[in-house]
């Protein structure tokens, strides 16, 4: 089933340029880009974010560090695009993440782990309510003949 899944660079994602990265990995596994935007998280956007966290011992820290700088929001959409979100994002603690997920090959630390990714089509739907208007959500068709200019082109035999 087709599903949106809510992807943000963290504040040491971003400050450690690996914006790019990130977003190709998305792009190259198919994924379709439908949101995005680079913004300051104030206080109120971190708790509604994070409020599942409230009475963790690492909450205020994790607070502290998700408005500590620029993040870059994303909503990504593909069949079964929750999951894997959280397949190329890896697990949360950075040491069980495999090499070849974003965490796995970039972090360190449990708390700069560089990348959020919704891990259910519910807090997914919530997460994109609390960062994007529904017409920041963009549909559109993907056509790489178009692009190409190879429109009406004929199959070289
Ligand atoms: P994830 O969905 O993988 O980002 O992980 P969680 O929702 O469980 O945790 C949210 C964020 O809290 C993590 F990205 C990092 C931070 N965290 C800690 O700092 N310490 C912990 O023990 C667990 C999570």
């Amino acid at each position: 089933m087709v599903e949106k899944t809510f992807i943000m660079v963290k504040p040491d994602g971003l400050q450690r340029a690996l914006v790019g990265d990130i977003i190709s990995r998305f792009e190259n596994k198919g994924l379709k880009l439908v949101a995005l935007k680079l913004l300051l998280l104030d206080r109120e956007r971190a708790e509604h974010h994070y409020a599942a966290h409230q009475k963790k011992s690492f909450y205020d820290a994790l607070i502290e560090f998700i408005t500590s700088g620029p993040v870059v929001a994303m909503v990504w959409e593909a069949d079964n695009a929750v999951y894997i979100g959280r397949k190329l994002t890896g697990p949360t603690t950075p040491n069980e993440a495999p090499p070849g997920t974003i965490r796995g090959d970039y972090c360190l630390n449990t708390q700069f782990n560089v990348i959020h990714a919704s891990d259910s089509v519910e807090n997914a739907r919530r997460e994109i309510d609390i960062f994007f208007q529904p017409q920041e959500i963009i549909r559109y068709d993907r056509s790489i003949k178009h692009w190409l200019g190879l429109d009406g082109m004929e199959p070289a035999l």
